[in-house]
């Protein structure tokens, strides 16, 4: 015998009654958090859009009232947000010719990876880090950095952080109050700039070549890698030296930047990669519960992206949402793909949550 515990008149009765009292029914609305799938989706920004807009930003937008010219990627999924993915926010940013971006510090962790110019830098607590096309560049949480642009041409970089995160922890918090001694000493006063407190490109001569760690040298950078730059001429090298392996199924020949201390990736929660993909190779499917932002720095290809084939060329700017299958392919059967990508892995590794499977 079965017994109706409720009629469909007290279920709505309670509904609306548990509802005025600040709650739901958790059986009505598994759907909201039952979630395999996510609120990210598949999208790509493409560069032959995009350039003309840094160009008119850079034409009508003074420095003075941006203070950082960048055009924050905005994921269709996310309902409006500035955000590439629920963890990761990206952005085309353009400096021009003599132009400085005032101090400040946040929580969330960045990045910058550049594209085009020659001259620009960003000074990274006291550090100046000038940067050539494929040049990576680490602001840890919590350090102060301005940027600027010594060259005679625009300068465009790709900034991702993990803001989006840090405010989902309720952990973001911003600061642009600066202080330091005046250059002849004394007490400390506000500033608009960091003075360079360390030679220009300290922190890549120091750890730079990896297996080799000067032991009189002791900068304590918490879990965020001592070393700001990772330099493109080397990764190249290290690439085409890599180039004749097997290389991983899914992955290709992949490279990941890391805290050449702990060996372990280059921020807590974020790890940076570089993936060449060779003339006419082809990869396997897989998925994982990390989403991955990628920048196209060499060729053009396609990526199977959910279902859906999604085309890259060199600047694209593209994004893999979590769980989401995906193969990507060099479109050339001449010429290398070379692929930099930024994950959340690191993140979802320390929370246990991480997981991946071939499809
Ligand atoms: C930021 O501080 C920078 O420092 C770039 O260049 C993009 C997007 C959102 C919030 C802070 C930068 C940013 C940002």
């Amino acid at each position: 015998m079965t017994t109706n515990v409720t009629s469909s008149g007290a279920e709505d009765r309670l509904a609306h009654s548990a509802a005025a009292h600040g709650t739901k029914p958790l059986w009505s609305s598994r759907g909201e958090w039952q979630v395999n799938d996510h609120a990210e989706v598949p999208h790509a920004w493409r560069w032959e859009e995009l350039r003309g807009d840094l160009s008119l930003a850079a034409e009508v937008v003074p420095m003075e009232m941006a203070e950082r010219r960048a055009l924050l990627f905005c994921n269709p999924g996310l309902g409006g947000l500035p955000f590439m993915t629920g963890t990761m926010l990206g952005a085309y940013q353009i400096t021009r010719p003599g132009e400085r971006c005032p101090v400040h510090s946040h929580t969330a962790s960045a990045s910058r990876f550049l594209l085009e110019g020659e001259g620009g830098y960003t000074n990274v607590n006291g550090e100046k880090c000038v940067l050539s096309r494929g040049d990576l560049v680490m602001t840890p949480r919590g350090t102060f950095h301005d940027h600027g642009n010594d060259g005679d041409q625009d300068v465009v970089w790709v900034d991702i952080l993990d803001m989006p995160l840090a405010i989902t922890l309720n952990s973001n918090t911003f600061s642009n109050e600066y202080v330091e001694a005046p250059e002849g000493g004394g007490d400390p006063v506000p500033a608009r700039f960091q003075r360079e407190h360390v030679a220009s490109g300290y922190s890549t001569r120091v750890y730079g070549t990896g297996g080799l760690r000067p032991r009189f040298v002791n900068d304590e950078r918490g879990a965020s890698s001592p070393q700001f730059v990772y330099e493109w001429a080397q990764t190249e090298e290290r690439l085409n030296a890599l180039r004749d392996f097997d290389g991983d199924p899914h992955d290709g020949i992949l490279l990941e930047f890391v805290n050449p201390i702990s060996g372990e990736s280059a921020m807590p929660t974020l790890g940076f990669s570089m993936q060449l993909i060779r003339p006419g190779e082809r990869l396997a499917p897989h998925r994982h519960s990390s989403s991955t932002t990628y920048v196209v720095l060499r060729g053009h290809g396609e990526t199977e992206l959910g279902g859906e084939t999604l085309t890259w060329a060199e600047n694209d700017v593209f994004v893999l949402p979590a769980w989401t299958e995906h193969a990507h392919r060099n479109g050339s059967a001449s010429d290398d793909a070379i692929l930099y990508s930024v994950s959340d892995r690191p993140a979802l590794e320390r929370l246990g949550w991480y997981r991946e499977e071939a499809v």
